[in-house]
């Protein structure tokens, strides 16, 4: 469950948070697929606590029915349907942690009641038997000490009503509820608070999974592509390899290693497991997350839109690299970090770098857009070529299938870099946009091991080009 199913051609996820699945449905057939992006991760869609209309409340769940501000279970399924079409992947954002914060009644975003005095949730059901109330031992009946894995395990995270995966009965329920996204056709989930679960809960669970479904395009065989959130930063009992085992993980360690290297990108050659971080095949890595980017879970520096610079010169990094899974964040724009999305979605692609209205979209920035392609194209090959500049520059090739330059100087890079790229005339996918036989933009010329490169600075500081995109 480490593998992403990913069609061929196509690399990397982008985090469309908050977005309507008609409006990623969108997303995908205009932009994501035809750059070959490999998948889409969503919002959490299943049924949650109204609160107030923050991000947040999405992370509340009320039942396992489709039905929330993104959309309902027919849009889900059309979306899914749609993206796979072009290539894109789904991975569904899914919450088996827990339910939502204790105390009150009402209604969820589906029209479920529930009393989260009584722990009562019958659109599944789930009632107080279910939950771990009666395994924690701290006063609050919150965690309340990181230091003790029974109780981040066993307790509530701020207050969440914690389910007991240790039981038959909330094992099969929180099975199906995964298996039914694979039934729609998704390719995988990122599993939220995975460091509040036993690893031998989660182990069983996954095992239990559905191999991803033959109606939906897939080979019979494929093992949904599993990746768990486990904040490590070190100094706690719990450490993100007890959960390598059933699937991947999320490494935060990165943001915070690449966050810190901006200006000094070489120090980037070998990061991964000579830096302490998990191996390349267990770790999914991202250069800031929809929590640290606005100080939720983790501290540290992280770079962000905020720092769109730094953002695209790292971003086309982790793409580029070859540690790890990488997953990029689209976001939008906040002034509060408790904010919810604007009221509105993005408006659709037509070519632009980037979105209006309050959203970002990171993933449509011309540095950025067309390393999918990158990523797609270089599969199987490991980093070869290692240079660098004079003033916070590098280059690397991915053997003989592609080649990044990136130029975190103050003025254009230009020169001759040693490649292990053949010969041939390049569409440089950072400068523009490959066309039949051509390219929109510049091209780079590689002959006898050598790529003639000009990277500006300024908007988009990268050059990259693979063997799957000439320009002759
Ligand atoms: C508050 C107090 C509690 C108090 C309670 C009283 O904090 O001490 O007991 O009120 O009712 C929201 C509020 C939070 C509130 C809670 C329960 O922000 O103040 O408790 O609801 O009502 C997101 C947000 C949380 C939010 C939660 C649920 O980040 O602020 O809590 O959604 O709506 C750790 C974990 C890691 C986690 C990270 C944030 O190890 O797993 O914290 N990350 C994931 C998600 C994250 C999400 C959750 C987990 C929970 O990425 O987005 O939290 O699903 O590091
Ligand atoms: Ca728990």
């Amino acid at each position: 469950q480490w593998e992403a199913a990913y069609a061929p051609g196509h690399g990397g996820m982008v985090h469309l948070f908050e977005w309507s699945h008609a409006a990623i449905a969108e997303e995908c057939e205009k932009m994501l697929g035809p750059k070959k992006w490999g998948a889409v991760q969503v919002s959490p869609p299943t049924e949650n606590r109204l609160v107030g209309g923050q991000w947040w409340e999405r992370y509340q769940p009320i039942s396992y029915k489709l039905e929330n501000r993104s959309g309902n279970h027919q849009e889900f399924a059309d979306m899914v349907r749609r993206c796979n079409a072009v290539g894109v992947r789904t991975f569904v954002d899914v919450i088996p942690n827990h339910m939502c914060g204790g105390g009150g009644s009402g209604t969820g975003s589906g029209g479920t009641f529930f009393d989260a005095g009584s722990l009562d949730f019958p659109g599944v059901p789930y009632s107080r038997n279910d939950m771990n109330d009666n395994n924690c031992y701290t006063s609050s009946g919150n965690i309340e000490n990181y230091g003790d894995a029974n109780q981040v395990r066993n307790c509530r995270l701020v207050n969440l009503i914690d389910l007991n995966q240790g039981t038959e009965y909330v094992r099969g329920k929180l099975v199906d509820y995964l298996n039914q996204f694979i039934d729609l056709g998704a390719a995988g989930f990122r599993v939220d608070a995975c460091k509040h679960m036993w690893p031998g809960d989660l182990d069983v669970i996954f095992g239990r999974l559905k191999n991803l479904n033959v109606r939906s395009g897939f080979k019979g065989t494929e093992r949904p592509f599993i990746f768990q959130e486990v904040i490590d930063q070190g100094g706690e009992p719990i450490t993100a390899n007890e959960y390598t085992g059933f699937g991947r993980v999320t490494e935060f360690k990165y943001c915070m290693g690449v966050g810190s290297n901006t200006n000094s990108l070489k120090h980037l050659a070998n990061i991964g497991p000579d830096w302490g971080y998990l191996s390349p095949m267990s770790s999914v890595v991202f250069v800031n997350n929809h929590d640290n980017q606005r100080g939720h879970g983790g501290g540290g520096h992280v770079v962000t839109f905020e720092e769109s610079w730094a953002l695209k010169t790292l971003t086309t990094f982790m793409m580029g690299h070859d540690y790890g899974e990488p997953r990029v964040m689209s976001s939008y724009y906040f002034s509060d970090p408790d904010e919810g999305p604007p009221g509105w979605q993005p408006n659709g692609f037509n070519g632009g770098f980037g979105c209006e209205n309050g959203w970002v979209c990171e993933h449509r920035w011309r540095a950025i857009q067309n390393l999918g392609m990158f990523r797609g194209s270089v599969f199987g090959t490991g980093v070869t070529k290692w240079s660098e500049g004079w003033d916070n520059q590098i280059a690397f090739s991915r053997g003989n299938k592609g080649f990044m330059a990136i130029n975190g100087g103050s003025s254009n890079w230009s020169g001759s870099i040693a490649t292990s790229m053949p010969d041939g005339e390049y569409c440089d996918l950072g400068q523009g946009d490959p066309t039949d036989g051509g390219c929109t933009g510049p091209t780079i010329r590689v002959s006898g091991g050598q790529a003639q490169i000009n990277v500006p600075t300024g908007d988009s500081p990268v050059s990259y080009i693979s063997v799957s995109y000439t320009a002759t």
